[in-house]
């Protein structure tokens, strides 16, 4: 039976494509992967023979087309309902959903001045008052999904679900850019890096060879 095909863009910098594909390789759902290099003079070409937006991440499920991000993390957790990627409790399937669609919509500064590069380190760049206040703001909603609905395991909702797909490419980010947060924000970002998925995630991004100036400008 034919799998789904997750068209994602370069890993070392297409954060939105992390997303889904995190929710997949995470809950163990079969995909194949087509990797576009994205801002190359072919790529926008590229992209529109699958996703009408012209932007990765898009998933091609039969007939079906689905793209967005948090669209295709919605529609994953429609099929595989017993991968539990909502929280089962309505407060916080409602809670898990409103973080999730906070970093969607959100999160400008953060997203502009450290945008991610999983190659890269540069401590301490791009802490512009916005960025800080960002920073302020997620490190906020960590503490309050951890505290009120996260007895039951190490992340956000207890078990990994949509929401810790939406903030792995944030946690990502602070570990690029050396930003420090208090003890529980912390824990919680060393549970996130040290998923399989994503250590296999970074290690590809780690063998790209494009370089995309727009992204390394404190290289
Ligand atoms: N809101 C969209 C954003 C998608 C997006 O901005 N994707 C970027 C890569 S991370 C892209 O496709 N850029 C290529 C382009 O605009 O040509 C989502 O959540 O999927």
């Amino acid at each position: 039976m034919p799998v789904p095909r997750l068209i994602i863009g370069n890993k070392n910098y297409s954060s939105w494509s992390l997303r889904p594909w995190l929710v997949m390789k995470q809950c163990g759902i079969r995909f194949d992967e087509q990797r576009i290099a994205l801002y190359t003079d072919s790529a926008k070409q590229e992209i529109l023979r699958h996703s009408p937006s012209g932007k990765v991440p898009v998933l091609e499920d039969g007939d079906l087309v689905i793209w967005d991000s948090l669209a295709i993390c919605e529609y994953l957790a429609e099929r595989h309902p017993d991968k539990g990627l909502w929280p089962a409790d309505a407060a916080a399937r409602s809670f898990a959903r409103s973080v999730s669609a906070e970093m969607h919509s959100g999160f400008t500064e953060l997203r502009t001045n450290m945008t991610m590069n999983c190659r890269g380190s540069f401590p301490g760049k791009g802490r512009t008052p916005g960025v800080a206040a960002d920073i302020g703001r997620i490190t906020e909603i960590w503490n309050e999904c951890r505290r009120r609905f996260g007895a039951d395991g190490p992340m956000l909702f207890g078990h990994f679900t949509i929401a810790d797909a939406m903030y792995a490419p944030v946690v990502l980010r602070f570990i690029t850019y050396a930003v420090e947060t208090d003890p529980a924000a912390t824990a919680y970002m060393r549970t996130i890096a040290a998923l399989p998925a994503l250590q296999e995630w970074c290690e590809s991004a780690c063998t790209e060879t494009e370089i995309l100036p727009q992204f390394e400008r404190y290289s």
